[in-house]
């Protein structure tokens, strides 16, 4: 924070933690109030842009329904209570259904925000080791887990995932995102609609397949339409075409991966004529979009979204990192690349223990569990069928699940049978509103942040920290949740929370010490813990640790210029890394060393795939789609965002609507194989015609909500 020229002003810089661009953002702050937000013109990262959702970041930390307290239910009337009353009754509640019913019985969601704050992103483990708990359900089942497992089964690890080298790009294929208003997933980039624009100055081209004509698709060199849930099959057809015309070429990458023949015999009679059938994209328009790849200097397959939440949405995400991979564009510039997050460590040698899927499986429904996790979708399933290991208690955080996951009435009901439940939320909303104790965190300006997840993720390398813009006496999310965790472990509610934080470190201290690839290993624990600045917060001393011990770190005094956590604080407005470097083998964690081409899992999905029927085109089908100023179900809250024109609509084309005899704005009844709805109709030639959209996350009539 620097002081303006008047002196009751100062600017306050930090990073918007709304969506994954991680924007920069500058604040002019008097007294308690800010007075305006715009972009950090001298953000290294983000160079002052800004979205709408950024600029309103205050408004969220002065909503009247944000709580400032926490809240405890008795049939539906709520009261504000203590701290100390709230984790009281909470053990009283919890301690004792865990003692009767075992660990099964306790399930956990944690929802989308988690990965937006260092609370979540830290805290949530060792809550779940605490609990012990097998009924792990996050959002990411409904959005980017199939990256996950493709990344995890091919590269070693799930978190190894590709990032499209935005900047250096010759030709970007980007299928089942919209960028242009969702800002980008899983492809960190600040600025996605100068970013996109650039490639196409560059004498670059950008590609986009997309059952709609979106924003993103209008300013592309072309956009394909694909009938929705087939883009395994333009994928599929695009291997073929290369193989088929020996424009297959690894380069460097040949000499680590295994499968190459396996994976193109899987695919030796997709076609282009034949993936036509399915996807609705012309063979010869097939044919010139593989050699269009093959051609260019450099090139990278993204997709997202409405590739991953879809039939075979693991096939797809192989099938564009397949490609990318075939070209002998992953790992190298302007292709796929692997970011170095600061705050994760470089490995020095590419073996490790690989990943595995369906370890174990959900009770209800048999299905297999990726990561931990199990398929939100069957939540409801858990909580309501009767049996050992049925889910009574419920604790949720930062999550909105009966808005914002399949068949949400069926949750809300089902939600009403648990025994206990606990939201970690600012809101009493749709979900938290069948909790029994509710726990607020402190709001967004009213806390410290650094990018744990999206670092990641990011089409550079850059840190960033920003501190809590105002102070508060209420407790951090990272206290609230190691609170949870304490109480899970049987602690009481009055056991000091700092107590997982020293745990955590620990933890950490002794994997790094013990690990010939960490730049501390062989030190001694102590030591380093030493070097902590003891003053500094819990959240931070983690990750100031993770910073010292990471790619660019100081490795506590090895590298006296590396990083630290006080030298992210001395840089206000980041500090740039430089652009994607090659990291392959040696961030590979597969048994073998290499790239694993042809795993078992997704060879088995490509039978499954050729044995489905050619599609039945009178079916209308439904798809998603995002808008700029809002943000799943949860922004809903803050006028300055939803003021204007009716956006929960219902899209579809004019061939379509004069078929079905409907005009814009009259009601249209949707019915799907387990709910319907009504909603007013938009005509619009942007849809490909046999497909509707709606978006997600609305639906706020629920008497009982507080917004
Ligand atoms: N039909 C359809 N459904 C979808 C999608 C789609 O495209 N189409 N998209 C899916 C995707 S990608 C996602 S990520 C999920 C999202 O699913 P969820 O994460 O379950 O839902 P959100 O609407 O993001 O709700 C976020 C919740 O976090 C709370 N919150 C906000 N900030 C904080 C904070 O700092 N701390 C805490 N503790 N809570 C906070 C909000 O009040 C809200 O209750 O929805 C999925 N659902
Ligand atoms: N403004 C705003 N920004 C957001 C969010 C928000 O709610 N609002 N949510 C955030 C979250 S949690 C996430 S995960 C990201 C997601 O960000 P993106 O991955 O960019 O997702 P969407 O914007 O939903 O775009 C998905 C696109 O896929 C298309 N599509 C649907 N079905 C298919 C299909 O079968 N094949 C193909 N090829 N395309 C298909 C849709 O028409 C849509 O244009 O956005 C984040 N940013
Ligand atoms: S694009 Fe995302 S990170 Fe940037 S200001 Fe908007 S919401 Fe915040
Ligand atoms: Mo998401």
């Amino acid at each position: 924070m620097t002081t303006a020229p008047n002196d009751t002003t100062r600017y306050a810089y930090r990073t918007c933690p709304l969506c994954e661009a991680t924007c920069g953002l500058k604040l002019t702050v008097e007294g308690a109030q800010i007075t305006r937000i715009e972009g950090d013109p001298d953000d290294v990262f983000s160079h002052g842009f800004i979205c709408p959702k950024g600029a309103v970041l205050d408004q969220l930390h002065t909503d009247p329904d944000w709580l400032s307290a926490p809240m405890v239910r008795e049939g539906t009337t709520w009261r504000e209570v203590t701290w100390e009353e709230a984790f009281a009754h909470i053990a009283q509640h919890l301690q004792p259904l865990l003692k009767a019913h075992g660990p099964q019985s306790v399930g956990l969601y944690l929802g989308n925000p988690n990965v937006h704050n260092m609370a979540g992103s830290l805290y949530t483990r060792p809550l779940i080791k605490a609990l012990g708990t097998r009924n792990i359900f996050t959002a990411s089942t409904v959005d980017q887990i199939p990256k996950h497992v493709s990344s995890g089964l091919m590269f070693g690890s799930p978190g190894t995932i590709a990032v499209p080298d935005l900047d250096r790009t010759d030709l970007l294929l980007m299928l089942g995102a919209n960028p242009w208003v969702s800002n980008g997933s899983l492809c960190t980039a600040p600025d996605m609609p100068g970013r996109l624009k650039a490639i196409r100055a560059r004498g670059g081209r950008l590609i986009v397949v997309d059952p709609r004509r979106t924003r993103t698709a209008r300013h592309a060199d072309t956009h394909l339409f694909i009938r929705p849930g087939t883009d395994p099959w333009l994928l599929l057809a695009l291997l073929h075409t290369l193989a088929a015309t020996e424009r297959i070429d690894l380069g460097p990458l040949a000499a680590y991966t295994n499968g190459l023949e396996t994976a193109l015999e899987a695919v030796a009679t997709i076609t282009p004529e034949r993936a036509e059938r399915h996807c609705g994209i012309p063979a010869d328009t097939i044919r010139d979009l593989a050699q269009q790849l093959a051609d260019a200097p450099s090139a990278a397959v993204y997709g997202r979204m409405g590739t991953h939440t879809a039939p075979f949405g693991t096939l797809a995400s192989w099938a564009a990192d397949a490609l990318n991979i075939v070209t002998g564009n992953l790992d190298r510039p302007g292709g796929a690349m692997f970011a170095r997050s600061a705050h994760d460590r470089v490995s020095t040698q590419p073996k490790g223990r690989g990943f595995t899927l369906g370890r174990w499986r959900s009770r209800v429904h048999d299905l297999p569990e990726a990561m931990s996790e199990f398929p939100v979708a069957t939540l409801a399933d858990e909580i309501t069928t009767p049996g050992d290991g049925q889910i009574r208690t419920l604790i949720t955080i930062a999550g909105n699940p009966v808005l914002s996951t399949p068949q949400g009435d069926r949750l809300a009901e089902a939600l009403k049978g648990l025994s206990f439940m606990v939201s970690v939320d600012p809101y009493l909303n749709e979900t938290t509103r069948h909790a029994h104790v509710i726990l607020p965190p402190p709001t967004p300006l009213e806390r410290s942040h650094y990018d744990l997840a999206f670092n990641r993720l990011a089409v550079r390398d850059v840190a960033h920290y920003s501190p809590p813009t105002f102070t508060t006496d209420q407790p951090d999310e990272s206290t609230l949740l190691a609170m949870l965790a304490l109480i899970a472990s049987g602690q009481p509610s009055t056991a000091d929370p700092s107590m997982v934080t020293a745990l955590m470190l620990n933890t950490l201290v002794q994997r790094e010490v013990s690990s010939p690839d960490s730049p501390v290993h062989g030190r001694n624990p102590a030591e380093l813990l030493g070097q902590l600045d003891p003053a500094l917060p819990n959240p931070e001393k983690v990750l100031d640790f993770m910073l010292r011990t990471g790619a660019y770190g100081d490795a506590f005094g090895d590298r006296p210029e590396g990083l630290t956590l006080q030298q992210l604080k001395e840089h206000p407005h980041g500090i740039d890394l430089g652009p994607l470097k090659p990291n392959l083998p040696q961030a590979l964690s597969t048994p073998s060393g290499c790239i694993e081409l042809a795993p078992k899992p997704i060879m088995a999905e490509i039978d499954r795939l050729l044995a489905e029927p050619e599609p039945d085109t009178t079916q209308m089908l439904l798809i998603g789609r995002r808008h700029l100023r809002s943000n799943n179900s949860w922004m809903h809250n803050i006028p300055a965002l939803v003021r204007g024109r009716e956006r929960c609509t219902l899209l579809l084309h004019p061939d379509d609507a004069l078929r079905l005899g409907l005009a814009q704005g009259q009601q249209a009844r949707v019915v799907s194989r387990v709910g319907e709805l009504e909603v007013p109709v938009e005509v619009s030639d942007e849809l490909m015609p046999g497909v509707v959209s709606l978006p997600h996350g609305w639906g706020h009539q629920d008497p009982q909500a507080r917004l």
